[in-house]
């Protein structure tokens, strides 16, 4: 097959696994909603409310209600306040949150132990042999959805396709309590059809580099080879044009099979200060603990990555005795491999901190689940 200058062997969709992206519907403002019956019908906003943060804050999220005025997440709180000022400000219970992920968890699991958690609210699921022995995807879907609604009040979307990609523009396509199913003979019709900015991966900063090109659709990047796509976007390039066609057979990674969690920036402008790298590092871990939290890990081994202005790269771990999930705990590990290992003899492009060598789960989850 030939793209452009590049020939490849003709790649080909697996379609013999069955996925489904569940994604709840408003997360956060859905259980404040269902724990104090009278926001049930105003707009409420995640954030706290402007006049008490002296115009800081972000909005986390807001329910269907509030975004009616357009206000949605990562928008500032002030910017929300004057869209829809008799919105009410609600600040996040973020324990509440986390416990209400538990519990939908420990619900997948009874259906299917290949699963991965995304994010405290979404996930995705292999169901291509379920314990349920249930065969449809739809029916599957349908049964999810009603035993999280029953089971803790809240309502989710679901995706049902054969790859996760798919599954997840699926879940999104009808918000809320929707199911939609992609067959993998409509995927790519369907894939045609979308916006641009619809297709994951696609960040709001990239979506003007589209337009400019002519890109506004499924069907305008299926028009483009791969080279012109590598050319333009790099690695998102390479995999848009696949994706496109409805092709990216990544299986659903249990976290158990998962052997790091990272994060990594490239800076802008190239550090020289200490106090900067230590900014950086902060930042970093607190991503890094935040995702061990979310995904109930805990890790032994802490990496931290260092990158000089002429491409050298360090990077350095430290074992610990035992397992360790907060920030907290983590950034006095990174603060002390920066300590023994960095300088700043030369300045400094990129840092990044990872953990690895994780816990077995299975002890730490009984004990918050035993709670509910
Ligand atoms: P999302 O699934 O992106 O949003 P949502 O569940 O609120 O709404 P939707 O029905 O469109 O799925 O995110 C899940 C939760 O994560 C959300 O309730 C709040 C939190 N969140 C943030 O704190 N900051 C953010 O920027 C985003 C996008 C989400
Ligand atoms: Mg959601």
């Amino acid at each position: 097959m030939q793209y452009g200058i590049l020939t490849f062997e003709e790649p080909q969709p697996d379609i013999s696994r069955k996925i489904l992206h569940v994604d709840m519907d408003a997360f956060y403002a859905s259980i404040e909603m269902r724990d104090n019956p009278a926001l049930r019908n105003k707009p409420v906003v995640i954030a706290r409310h402007p006049r008490l943060t002296g115009g800081r804050g972000i909005v986390s999220t807001c329910n269907y209600e509030a975004r009616k005025y357009g206000i949605h997440s990562a928008m500032s709180a002030v910017e929300a306040y004057k869209r829809c000022p008799q919105a009410v400000f609600v600040p996040g219970r973020h324990e509440i949150y986390r416990q209400e992920s538990q519990r939908i968890h420990a619900i997948y699991r009874q259906y299917t132990d290949i699963y991965e958690p995304v994010a405290l609210d979404e996930a995705y699921l292999d169901v291509t042999n379920n314990k349920k022995n249930i065969q449809s995807g739809t029916l599957l879907a349908k049964a999810i959805q009603e035993q999280i609604f029953e089971e803790t009040g809240l309502t989710c979307s679901v995706g049902v396709s054969y790859n996760k990609f798919v599954a997840k523009i699926a879940s999104d396509y009808h918000k809320p309590f929707g199911i939609t199913v992609i067959e993998p003979k409509i995927a790519v019709d369907f894939l045609k059809t979308l916006e641009i900015q619809q297709f994951h991966g696609v960040g709001r900063k990239s979506v003007p580099l589209f337009h400019e090109l002519g890109i506004y659709t499924g069907e305008d990047l299926y028009q483009q080879s791969l080279e012109f796509l590598m050319h333009h976007f790099g690695k998102m390039g390479y995999s848009l044009f696949f994706k496109v066609r409805g092709i990216q057979n990544t299986p659903v990674k249990r976290d158990r099979e998962r052997k790091s969690i990272g994060k990594e920036t490239t800076l802008s402008q190239f550090l020289t200060e200490e106090i900067e790298v230590m900014k950086i590092f902060e930042r970093l871990t607190r991503q890094v603990a935040m995702n061990l939290i979310d995904k109930q890990l805990s890790a032994m081994t802490v990496t931290i990555k260092i990158r000089y202005e002429d491409f050298e790269t360090v990077t350095r771990q430290m074992k610990h005795d035992e397992g360790i999930q907060q920030f907290e705990d983590l950034y006095p590990l990174v603060a002390e491999l920066w300590q023994m290992h960095g300088h700043l003899n030369k300045s400094i492009r990129l840092l990044g901190v990872s953990v690895s060598n994780f816990e077995n789960q299975t002890i730490q989850q009984i004990p918050l689940l035993d709670n509910l």
